[in-house]
């Protein structure tokens, strides 16, 4: 089939003739709505107005960027990569992942659950609700989605074809080495360049070779660690919750890279979103749950990742009785400490994109008062500052904690 880009009309002619669609709906009339509020693709809602509660999503990648306009060219395969990922993370956890009804390569679109009683988590953090699950869930999807698709599960043989699987996402891959790793610590023209001009802390920024080397170690990770399949953009964005559920949706950045990417990407989000409430609202209570979610979810990540882990004696990477017992639970409990260590030098990244690169959030750039929107990224600054130049000293989860406790 033919690629077409759709819209309201031609996605009801489109989903008239998948069959899982037409079962879903059965002679409902439906109506189509444009939800996308995202950088990349278009999502329609498919609602059915015999009844409310039904309804599907339709996500579709156009070839370009969409929020810079047409004239960025950006290749539709991502969605192929949106689609393996969600079928892939589904299989290991379904009750964290949206459900699949129709994928077409071709036509770059998928068509997925509709999320009806969740709303983006970022928004939430922002109005200050508290997710008392949140911890429990996203760190059991973390630890499962990584460990089962690393090489302390799968066989080397499987690994390398779940490797060649996402390696075609190159595209992506290369966003996130500009727009994380690099564009945002120097001059660039896609930055929040009103905000860069004689801006002291800026330009402070972007001459401290010494952050710019540790960003540059750890860009080295990203391109070349090839730990286990990652979702590639974790934040708060790709995550849709209400008080008793967590879904991770939006995963086209998805490839066979470092551990510590998805687990840095929310810790920073999380931490961006303590330095919201530390500027704006001031809500010690909220600030102190936040604090107490970046602990837990750190926490339960290493706890659940260890106790997988011990369901087998054998692995690809540790062959039973390779070890004594004794060296095996030191060798492991380094083995977490490093994806600790890593997953907060790329949270420092992280947040340092937030502050001037392109692509803000709203905790930050979204600040309407300008002498609190620069306290913000002044704030925001000192954790990425702090998280990149002493990530592979950190000791355990509480010194994480302090950090982002003594900014703010
Ligand atoms: P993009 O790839 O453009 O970032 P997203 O996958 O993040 O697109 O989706 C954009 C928005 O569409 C989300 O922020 C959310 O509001 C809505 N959305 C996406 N998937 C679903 C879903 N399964 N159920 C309900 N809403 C969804
Ligand atoms: C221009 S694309 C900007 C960002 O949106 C996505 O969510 C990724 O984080 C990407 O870097
Ligand atoms: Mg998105």
């Amino acid at each position: 089939m033919d690629y077409k880009e759709l819209n309201k009309t031609t996605v009801l002619e489109y989903v008239a003739n998948v069959d899982s669609v037409a079962d879903y709906f059965a002679t409902d009339e439906l109506e189509v709505v444009e939800v996308g509020d995202g950088n990349l693709n278009y999502v329609y809602k498919i609602a059915s107005l015999n009844d409310s509660k039904k309804a599907l999503i339709l996500k579709q990648a156009v070839p370009y960027l969409r929020c810079v306009g047409e004239e960025f060219l950006l290749s539709r395969d991502r969605m192929r990569f949106e689609i393996r990922a969600l079928q892939k993370f589904y299989s290991i956890f379904p009750s964290f992942v949206p459900k699949v009804y129709h994928a077409n390569e071709d036509m770059s679109l998928v068509v997925m659950e509709y999320l009806d009683e969740h709303i983006i988590m970022r928004k939430g953090l922002m109005e200050g609700v508290v997710y008392k699950n949140f911890s429990e869930h996203i760190s059991t999807y973390m630890a499962a989605t990584l460990f089962y698709t690393s090489l302390l599960h799968i066989s080397s043989g499987e690994k390398r074809a779940l490797v060649e699987k996402f390696n075609g996402n190159a595209e992506l891959c290369k966003l996130t080495e500009d727009l994380v790793f690099s564009f945002p610590f120097m001059e660039h023209e896609t930055n929040d360049n009103e905000n860069v001009k004689e801006n002291h802390d800026a330009q402070k920024l972007f001459l401290d070779m010494e952050f710019k080397e540790r960003v540059l170690g750890l860009k080295y990770k990203f391109m070349t660690q090839s730990d286990a399949l990652i979702h590639g953009d974790l934040h708060t964005g790709s995550i849709m919750i209400n008080e008793k559920e967590t879904y991770v949706i939006d995963p086209e950045f998805a490839f066979v890279g470092p551990f510590g990417f998805d687990i840095g990407a929310l810790l920073a989000n999380l931490a961006n979103s303590y330095v919201h409430h530390s500027v704006v609202t001031k809500d010690e209570e909220y600030k102190t749950w936040l604090l107490q979610t970046i602990r837990e979810v750190l926490e339960k990540f290493s706890e659940k990742f260890l106790s997988f882990w011990s369901e087998s004696k054998n692995s690809a990477l540790v062959v039973d009785g390779f070890l004594d017992g004794a060296a095996l639970q030191k060798y492991k409990e380094k083995f977490v400490l490093n994806i600790l260590r890593e997953s907060v030098g790329f949270a420092g990244c992280k947040m340092g994109r937030r502050v001037y690169g392109v692509a803000g959030v709203a905790e930050i750039r979204g600040i309407k008062d300008s002498k609190l929107r620069r306290r913000a990224e002044s704030m925001a600054l000192s954790v990425a500052k702090a998280f990149v130049m002493g990530y592979d000293k950190i000791q355990n989860c509480d010194e994480v904690v302090e950090i982002i406790k003594n900014a703010g």
